[in-house]
């Protein structure tokens, strides 16, 4: 088999990436370890930055996500009782939209299939081969068989468990980390939101965020120990919980029910550079992974995705490589950025086991200076919003 671009993962940038290339007249094959009812089941991100909401647009898939999506024109932060908002709108004349990753998913698979795009799932063993050459290929088995794909690229979109990235030779890679001490225990239910943005709390017994997908379905989290089961969070544990960690007044109109899901995410912030080996491109999870406080990731995802797309229609149009050759050094620098922003919004908001009395200072000083200063609510807009492109 032949294709201009193999794309290894069907999650989000894999997708997207896919959509965008085909409407360039670019062909791609997209292979899945999973099936694509596993990879819809998974509920992961819910606020989408403009720029991504404008490549939903680009790639022709915006439809359904104009129709559903919640605008958002700022967000809250609690401080025990105290409760603010960040204003985007008056700020910095712009929005967030909310809008499931699984949504979003969703409405790129139909596309693909729309198209007649090619997508292999549960596919096993995936192994990208002479990525260093100008004769890449890519090996695996799917249907029981041995199959092999020669290709121009390879886009690696397999997420941080992928194998793209350990295809970079370790002389080559080199990976920057940090692990928070602390996870995210979430939760899905078929209740109203209790707000109509979304609420970042820091509390004395730890971070809880109220979040949405739309007017009867709430995402809720709080911060939990790493060594948290879920089987021992009851939904009553978590309901009790997330009421003392958010305003009272917000927790006297928190509506409760059961939970649809219900799992506890690790934080982390990762970088791997360089996001290009020869003819192999990280994109997404792949190459970073930010602690979701920000919102981030996806996000993230998606901008890669635009600097990789603009490369690879330079490329096959033009016959330019400039995108491709700066292809690692453009995405890695608003990744920084994103890192930081969530990095910071991370320590900001979250309780940590070995703060000191003078870091809980520093921490509520921080606070106020987001409750008061209009320098500082704009830095974290701009941020929110997204940076450009
Ligand atoms: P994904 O979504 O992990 O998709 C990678 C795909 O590759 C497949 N795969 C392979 N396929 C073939 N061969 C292999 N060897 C393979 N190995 C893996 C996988 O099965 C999968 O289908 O990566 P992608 O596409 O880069 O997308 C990234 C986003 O999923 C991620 O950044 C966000 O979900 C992060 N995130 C958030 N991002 C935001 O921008 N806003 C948010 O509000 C937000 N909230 C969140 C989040 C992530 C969370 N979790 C659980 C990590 C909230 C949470 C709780
Ligand atoms: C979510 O709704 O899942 C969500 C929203 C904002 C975040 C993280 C997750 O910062």
């Amino acid at each position: 088999m032949r294709s201009q671009v193999v794309i290894v993962g069907g999650g989000p940038s894999g997708l997207l990436l896919g959509q965008l290339l085909h409407l360039k007249g670019i062909d791609t094959v997209v292979l899945e370890r999973k099936t694509r009812d596993y990879v819809l089941r998974r509920i992961r991100a819910g606020i989408l930055e403009t720029g991504l909401v404008n490549m939903m647009r680009e790639a022709g898939v915006a439809g359904r996500m104009e129709k559903e999506c919640y605008v958002h024109h700022g967000t809250c932060i609690s401080y025990e009782n105290e409760l603010f908002d960040i204003n985007f709108r008056e700020l910095i004349g712009q929005n967030v939209v909310v809008y499931g990753q699984t949504e979003l998913t969703h409405d790129l698979y139909d596309a693909r299939d729309a198209t007649g795009g090619r997508t292999i799932f549960e596919v096993e063993g995936v192994e990208i081969h002479d990525a260093d050459s100008d004769a890449p290929y890519v090996t695996f088995t799917a249907d029981g068989r041995n199959q092999r794909i020669d290709c121009d690229f390879v886009a690696g979109c397999d997420g941080f468990h992928g194998v793209s990235r350990q295809t970079i030779p370790d002389s080559v890679r080199k990976e920057y980390e940090k692990v928070f001490p602390f996870g995210w225990l979430g939760i899905l239910s078929e209740t109203p939101p209790v707000h109509d943005e979304l609420i970042y709390a820091n509390s004395s017994r730890g971070f809880a965020l109220c979040s949405m997908r739309n007017e009867n379905l709430s995402r809720y989290y709080v911060q939990c120990a790493l060594t948290d089961k879920i089987e021992a969070w009851s939904d009553e544990a978590f309901w009790d919980e997330l009421k003392r960690r958010i305003p009272e007044s917000v927790a006297d109109r928190l509506v409760t029910g059961p939970s649809i899901e219900k799992s506890i995410a690790p934080l982390r912030s990762f970088v791997s550079e360089p996001m290009r080996w020869g003819r192999l491109f990280l994109c997404g999870d792949a190459a970073h992974i930010v602690p979701p406080t920000g919102a981030k990731g996806l996000n993230t995802a998606a901008s890669d995705v635009h600097y990789l797309n603009d490369a690879l229609v330079r490329y096959y149009q033009d016959k330019d490589s400039h995108g491709i050759e700066t292809y690692s050094e453009k995405a890695l620098s608003r990744v920084w950025k994103a890192e930081r922003f969530s990095w910071a919004t991370t320590n900001l908001l979250h309780r940590f086991p070995d703060q000191t009395d003078f870091d809980l200072k520093m921490q509520r000083a921080e606070i106020q200076s987001l409750h008061y200063h209009e320098t500082a609510q704009t830095w974290f807009a701009q941020n929110y919003v997204g940076l450009p492109y």
